[in-house]
């Protein structure tokens, strides 16, 4: 059992049973959100995500965990983990893709309108939410992979061809934000992990598409001007770059402590017959997190893994052999999975297993160990 029992604005006391003995844990007052006027709700999940990072708990994350799996679309109160395990995931991901546009569903054809009933509905049940956001190229009007330019960022800061029209984006973002709303009308606390995977180099913001100044100018740029423009107050940011070589690495483009809350990377494993996939997957998650994990507990940052699985989970103790050992190595907040995906077109594009997928008993043994936590076992209200 872990479990927030005290709500106060100024202390935040974390229940946790060793044996029957149950420990108190205060506030962290070294740690501070980078947003100075942050409603105490913001303050709170950030502290309850250090701490549990702290407790050596790790909470599971689904990405469009709600939405929809490979056999449904908008079944209501559904979930594949859930279905399998008989609760919701700790963490739910969210898609901002398309906002931008101005259109009413995301890249996966998730309703904004039902994105945001999941985010009311997991905050009522003491759950987290994160949203990505893989925006459009506005220099071509394409997606968020179409990088062939290499002048998008720059066209998107301040004197650039595009700034007041990426503003107009940003605006639109700010507005989805500012929208969740709790039934007592308080703001309800995001996880907000833009521009993700920039060491990678598929994206219009990775690095062989800007410098690291132009990065760091663009990452800047955006959190000032929720914060500041936009006033938004429910805001945490995370920062995860694809898989990182070292600490050195990770720093190469890292905007600084005064814009960044929560530090993490994505990595999956690779689809490729010519290598051990396995054995590079794992060796990746071991550089990456002795990366961030390092720098967060020196920084007092907070740690996650911001992406990650197997395609398809062609292997059977993918959870518990090749994730669990590692991952238990480390203090991260939490470990969040890809979607499942709904698209017939793309019958192997998940990364938890569904009802009847070979993976189940697996997973089932992961979430059982002591160290993961689902919804149920967690209230960050
Ligand atoms: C990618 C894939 C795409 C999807 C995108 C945004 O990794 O899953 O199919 O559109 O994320 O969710």
């Amino acid at each position: 059992m872990y479990k927030i029992i005290t709500n106060s604005l100024l202390s935040i006391s974390l229940l946790i049973s060793c044996g029957n003995v149950p420990k108190e844990t205060k506030m962290n007052s070294s740690l501070q959100l980078i947003s100075k006027n942050a409603t105490p709700e913001t303050v709170k999940l950030y502290q309850f995500m250090a701490q549990t990072a702290v407790d050596h708990k790790i909470m599971l994350g689904h990405q469009d965990a709600l939405a929809y799996g490979p056999t449904w679309f908008g079944d209501a109160g559904r979930s594949d983990v859930k279905d399998i395990v008989g609760d919701y995931p700790a963490v739910i991901g969210l898609e901002l893709g398309n906002i931008e546009l101005g259109l009413d569903r995301n890249l996966d054809s998730v309703s904004f309108a039902d994105m945001k009933r999941y985010i009311k509905e997991t905050h009522a049940r003491g759950g987290i939410s994160t949203c990505s956001w893989h925006g459009s190229n506005i220099v071509t009007g394409k997606n968020a992979w179409d990088c062939g330019q290499d002048i998008v960022v720059k066209s998107v800061l301040p004197e650039g061809t595009h700034h007041k029209e990426f503003l107009t984006w940003l605006d639109k973002v700010s507005a989805f934000f500012a929208d969740l709303v709790d039934e007592h009308g308080n703001p309800i606390p995001i996880v907000f992990r833009p521009y993700h995977e920039n060491t990678g180099n598929w994206f219009w913001w990775c690095a062989d598409q800007c410098t690291a100044e132009e990065y760091k100018q663009l990452w800047k740029m955006t959190i000032d001007y929720m914060l500041n423009e936009k006033s938004l107050k429910n805001l945490i940011f995370a920062y995860t770059p694809s898989t990182l070589n070292d600490e050195s690495h990770f720093l190469d483009r890292y905007p600084g402590d005064d814009y960044v809350d929560v530090i993490g990377f994505d990595t999956y494993v690779l689809d490729d017959k010519s290598i051990d996939v396995i054995d590079t997957y794992k060796k990746d998650l071991q550089r990456s997190l002795k990366s961030t994990t390092r720098y967060a507990k020196a920084h007092n940052k907070v740690a996650i893994i911001g992406e990650t699985g197997m395609e398809g989970i062609p292997y059977n103790t993918y959870f518990t052999e090749v994730v669990y050992p590692i991952i238990n190595q480390y203090d991260i907040a939490w470990v969040l999975f890809w979607r499942n995906a709904w698209e017939t077109d793309k019958p192997n594009h998940h990364y938890l297993p569904y009802k009847g997928h070979s993976s189940v008993p697996d997973f089932k043994l992961f979430v059982e160990k002591p160290e993961i936590l689902l919804n149920k076992d967690i209230s960050v209200k």
